[in-house]
């Protein structure tokens, strides 16, 4: 989602990427090959990244050059969701294959996102995924939650996110 993201903004917005993960910066690559700034933080165990982590890879990056920072965090659904990094948003995805569900067994992480992303749509077909019953859902809990459909395999979806996170981004650039 972040490459699919980076490439559809590259020429809106000056952009790096900061990746979190408990070993390994097979991520980092992947954006390293996109030709974006990016660091890996490697937290050797923890399951959340914190805001001295964060800052840390902050301090790696040029920021007077850049309009957005995608930080991902650790991928779990539980302890990112209590510990402030200090974003100015937040942004979950839930992937098809994970269930319509998982907002009943993990509304903290629902309930602190501006943005859901439904990902891997194209998996919708011949699955018991509910769509309509997680937006309701997701909208009871969280009014304010911005719902994207997508795929980054076919690209469905992606231009709208792109629009929205264009506008978001923009809005907080110094004029
Ligand atoms: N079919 C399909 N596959 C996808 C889609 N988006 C990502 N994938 C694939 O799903 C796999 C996992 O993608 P990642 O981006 O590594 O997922 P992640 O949740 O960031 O994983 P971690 O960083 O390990 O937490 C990869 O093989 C992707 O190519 C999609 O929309 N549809
Ligand atoms: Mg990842």
């Amino acid at each position: 989602m972040i490459v699919q993201t980076l490439r559809r903004l590259a020429g809106e917005l000056r952009m790096a990427v900061i990746e979190g993960d408990v070993a390994a910066q097979v991520d980092a690559e992947k954006i390293a090959a996109e030709g974006f700034p990016v660091v890996q933080i490697r937290t050797g165990g923890a399951c959340h990244l914190d805001a001295a982590m964060t800052g840390a890879a902050l301090a790696g990056l040029d920021l007077g050059s850049l309009d957005l920072v995608f930080v991902e965090n650790i991928g779990n659904l539980i302890c990112p969701a209590e510990f402030d990094i200090g974003a100015d948003l937040q942004v979950m995805i839930l992937s098809v294959p994970e269930g319509d569900d998982k907002i009943l067994k993990y509304p903290l992480m629902f309930s602190i996102c501006d943005a859901l992303l439904v990902n891997k749509i194209d998996y919708l077909e011949g699955s018991d995924f509910d769509l309509e019953i997680l937006s309701r859902r997701a909208r009871e809990l969280n009014p304010r939650l911005q719902i994207f459909e997508l795929s980054c395999k076919t690209g469905s979806g992606l231009e709208t996110w792109r629009r929205w996170l264009d506008q978001r981004a923009s809005a907080k650039r110094p004029l």
